[in-house]
């Protein structure tokens, strides 16, 4: 996935250029020597983790797929300014860290604790306020077994652009959450309301209105587009008979897709699903069409286990957050 999303304008290096162009929040490998990881605030015994400290606690693998809850935006009218993603602001990577929890559990929150803030060494203006990227979870949430604190991506150290030399990792969340180029962990008497918590992230109408949080991902499903392209209408070419669609389907919060179905000419039928992968992880799908002549919309949509199905019309948000509508490829059949 791109490393920006969109509201963090801020973070942006084209809009600040020299402060993280090959050193992402400030950090080259070099230099990681120097960094280590504070828990704080509202705790019996605040620690400090080197790298290498964090690397001897107990070691865990998870698959998790990530996107932005930007993703889908450029669809979206009046479109914000943010980030004009597509669909391509999703992934999937391998991630390797330690259980948030037991290092939690060490420091020992203590009665009145509120929220749990996971600050970030990028600084930077957005919407006119200065600010280090942070955001926060409750502590029920931060306690989740499946939050880590990540140092490797696919089996290698973290890139610069995806976090290094530690990032947080909160599977079955939009990216927002997964706070990289962490530096400490503060645990606050008082609800966050830093900007990235409650200046963005909020799914809302109009500008006024409070909003509700941006949370987990919503059940969303994308086609692999088949044939090869027409570089500005963005058609695809494809030759008439069989033709295997293909793609994925994901969630939020670790529940399991349950169906996918495509559709040419308005007809809605199941796909195959690939075998259950891991929980936070995409699951693929394949589906048989036999393309006949003409011009052709093929369509996707996932439904998951709790029974939550993608809209086939986006719903409006003013910053353009959680659009999960189905995913619509026009095909030329020649
Ligand atoms: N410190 C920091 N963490 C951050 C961000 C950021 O701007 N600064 N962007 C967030 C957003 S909006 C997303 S979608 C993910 C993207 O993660 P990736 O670059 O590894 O794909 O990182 C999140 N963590
Ligand atoms: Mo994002």
């Amino acid at each position: 996935m791109a490393n920006y999303e969109s509201t963090s304008r801020a973070h942006h290096p084209i809009l600040h250029p020299g402060t993280r162009e090959l050193t992402e929040g400030g950090f080259s490998r070099e230099s990681a020597a120097d960094w280590a990881l504070d828990i704080g605030g509202l705790v019996e015994r605040p620690l400090k983790l080197t790298l290498d400290e964090l690397k001897r606690y107990p070691q865990r693998t998870l698959c998790v797929t990530l996107e932005c809850a930007g993703n889908g935006r450029a669809a979206i009218t009046p479109r914000s300014p943010s980030q004009p993603w597509h669909n391509e602001a999703v992934g999937t990577a391998e991630w390797t860290g330690t259980p948030l929890k037991p290092l939690l559990q060490r420091a020992g929150m203590v009665a009145g604790a509120r929220d749990v803030v996971f600050h970030a060494s990028d600084r930077g203006f957005d919407c006119g306020v200065e600010h280090n990227y942070a955001r926060s979870l409750t502590p029920e949430q931060a306690l989740g077994d499946d939050v880590l604190l990540a140092w490797a991506m696919n089996g290698a150290a973290l890139l610069p652009q995806h976090g290094f030399p530690l990032r947080l990792l909160v599977p079955g969340w939009y990216g927002m959450a997964s706070v990289k180029w962490l530096n400490r962990i503060e645990v606050i008497g008082r609800r966050f309301d830093g900007f990235q918590q409650v200046g963005t992230y909020m799914y809302r109408k109009t500008a006024d209105e409070q909003g509700v949080p941006v949370t987990t991902m919503r059940v969303r499903s994308l086609m692999v587009p088949p044939g090869i392209p027409d570089w500005y209408t963005r058609r695809r070419l494809i030759e008439p008979g069989r033709v295997e669609l293909f793609g994925r389907a994901w969630s939020g919060q670790g529940v399991p897709i349950a169906k996918v179905e495509v559709a040419a000419a308005g007809h809605w039928r199941e796909a195959r699903l690939d075998p259950v992968p891991d929980r936070y992880a995409w699951r693929g799908w394949h589906f048989e069409w036999h393309a006949t002549p003409g011009e052709h919309e093929l369509m996707c949509r996932a439904t998951d286990a709790k029974g939550e199905t993608q809209p086939i019309e986006q719903r409006f948000d003013r910053g353009g957050f959680g659009n999960n509508a189905v995913h619509r490829v026009q095909v030329t059949v020649r």
